[in-house]
């Protein structure tokens, strides 16, 4: 029959009040030896207890929240037949004098672990503190201690760094001793303080002995070992935390979901701060007047991510041009006139697409997207244009498919069920797919002129105003035109100045002579 071995705990030192604070492992787990099965903490210290042995855990005998002292069973494994470890990390006298005033403060005794990290330096060179206030705190794999000062006197130097690794005897710092030091004779992990300063009547008050408010908030973290070696592999300022354990204790859990909304926010866009943009502050509007708070719907959020996006990401150039559509005008007119029956209606939408396919196929870098690793850039073989359009729930880009292999008739039509499908929730998600460049139409509205943003990772979009008929000189006097602005907004990374200007122009020779879109 398979010998159980009990896991009792272990001597505490002269802790009292230790609870258990975690347990790492549940009945039928497989341990490797020195695994952590458990954290216990005292007010002061927390320790990780680790198997003696290889094993099955059989059943575990205490709760997270319970009190537990010396010899108590916490859990029982199958296997091995070995009794309990000696987990609890014992300290020794660590301190000699330099001179009759200087004490050099060394590393203790750290138990088994050969080498452990210096995890905080509480103080700072010049800061008074008295007898038994924590200099720094040192951690091994399975423990953390606070390294208390041996008498009362100033910091002169501190002689290791945040991340160090150090050992039994290495000199922490040097402290001028007032002229009645107080020696300790020992040096005690977190958990033996309290009793310590009890018997010796010291009343030591280890938040107000710390100096700077930064080094007080982190100190007074409370977190054990396990906990804190996972917040620094994955950089999170424990200070940052609110912890969900007893008294406020940080657990893993509190890391993990911390860690998650930062994610989230990053994802939602909402991680200017993270990115080192200052932030906006939330204001309560209320206090300066009545307001009304409306959800946004799904595609304003989404969009709102996709534009902060590229706003982000793309060094946004926009050119400005103005297209003679004068002619094309007079000729949509008249082929709505023979369209109508058919039930199709050209608006100017419909010849921008066939202009912007023509200049597309002309200037190829602006049907393309970069490489995220900026060093390639993707020209595209095919042409689909995405169109802008404006819905009750906010902004969706449908695409028309191969746009260059269809006619006006055809695109007009296209477009305009597009537009209607977006309208009514009833675009698939693939027709809002593949989009190598986009038309964002506002001149049905109005406007003269405006930056869009590039839907990104295309490289361009090209915003249209409203058209107005306005004077144009034509060498002997003004004629009444009607003239069309445009947009052009650029990725300036995969575009020149000089290669948008050729675009534009492009387009508006296309757009002024409605013969070049027939051919
Ligand atoms: N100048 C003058 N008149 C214009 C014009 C222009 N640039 N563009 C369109 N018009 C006219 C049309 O000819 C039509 O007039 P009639 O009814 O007298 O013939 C009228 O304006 C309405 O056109 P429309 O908007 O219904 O059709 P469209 O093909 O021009 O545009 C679409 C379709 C989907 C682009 C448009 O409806 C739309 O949603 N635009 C908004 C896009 C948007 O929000 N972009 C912003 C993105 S950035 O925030």
């Amino acid at each position: 029959m398979t010998e159980l071995t009990k896991i009792l705990v272990p001597d505490v030192g002269e802790a009292t009040d230790v609870e258990v604070i975690e347990i790492l492992v549940k009945n039928g787990d497989r341990i490797s030896k020195d695994e952590s099965l458990v954290v216990l903490e005292s007010e002061k210290a927390s320790m990780e207890i680790p198997s003696p042995t290889h094993g099955e855990v059989r059943s575990i005998q205490v709760k997270e929240g319970d009190k537990v002292e010396e010899g108590d069973l916490i859990l029982e494994m199958s296997e091995q037949t070995s009794q309990i470890n000696e987990a609890a990390t014992s300290a020794v006298p660590v301190t000699e004098p330099e001179t009759d005033r200087l004490e050099t403060v060394r590393v203790p005794d750290v138990g088994e672990a050969k080498e452990v990290t210096v995890i905080e330096i509480m103080v700072s060179t010049g800061d008074a503190v008295a007898a038994d206030d924590s200099l720094i705190v040192l951690e091994s794999e399975k423990a953390s201690m606070e390294i208390p000062s041996p008498c009362a006197g100033i910091v002169r130097s501190i002689l290791l760094s945040v991340d160090d690794q150090v050992e039994e005897g290495d000199e922490i710092l040097t402290v001028a001793a007032d002229s009645t030091p107080q020696i300790k004779d020992s040096v005690r992990s977190r958990g033996q303080e309290e009793e310590k300063q009890a018997g010796r009547g010291v009343v030591v008050e280890e938040e107000t002995s710390r100096r700077a408010v930064g080094v007080a908030q982190t100190a007074l973290v409370h977190a054990g070992p396990a906990v804190r070696k996972q917040a620094r592999e994955y950089g999170v300022d424990l200070a940052a935390l609110t912890g969900s354990g007893t008294k406020g204790r940080i657990l893993k859990e509190d890391i993990k979901a911390y860690v998650k909304q930062q994610m989230d926010r990053s994802h939602a866009g909402q991680d200017s701060a993270a990115m080192g943009i200052p932030t906006i502050a939330e204001v309560d509007f209320s206090k300066f007047g009545a307001v009304e708070i409306q959800p946004l719907s799904r595609i304003r959020r989404v969009s709102a991510k996709n534009l902060h996006r590229s706003w982000l990401n793309v060094p946004h150039v926009t050119q400005f041009d103005e297209a003679d559509i004068t002619d094309l005008e007079t000729y949509r007119k008249e082929q709505n006139l023979n369209l109508a029956e058919k039930g199709v209606k050209l608006t100017p939408l419909a010849f921008l697409i066939k202009s912007v396919v023509s200049t597309l196929k002309e200037y190829p870098r602006f049907n393309a997207s970069l490489h995220p690793d900026g060093e390639r850039i993707i020209l595209k073989q095919y042409i689909h244009i995405g169109i802008a359009v404006e819905t009750e729930e906010g902004l969706v880009v449908p695409v028309v498919r191969d746009a260059d292999c269809k006619g006006l008739e055809q695109l007009a039509l296209e477009s305009a069920e597009l537009a209607r499908q977006a309208r009514e929730k009833k675009l698939p998600l693939d027709a809002m797919q593949g989009s190598c460049f986009t038309i964002s139409s506002l001149g049905g509205i109005g406007g003269t002129a405006f930056t869009p943003i590039v839907n990104a990772p295309e490289v361009a979009i090209l915003g249209v105003s409203r058209s107005t008929v306005k004077p144009i000189f034509d060498g002997e006097s003004f004629q009444p035109r009607t003239i069309l602005p445009l947009s052009l907004s650029y990725d300036h990374r995969a575009i020149d100045g000089a290669e948008a200007v050729r675009f534009t122009s492009h387009l508006c020779r296309m757009l002024s002579d409605v013969r070049h879109m027939l051919l």
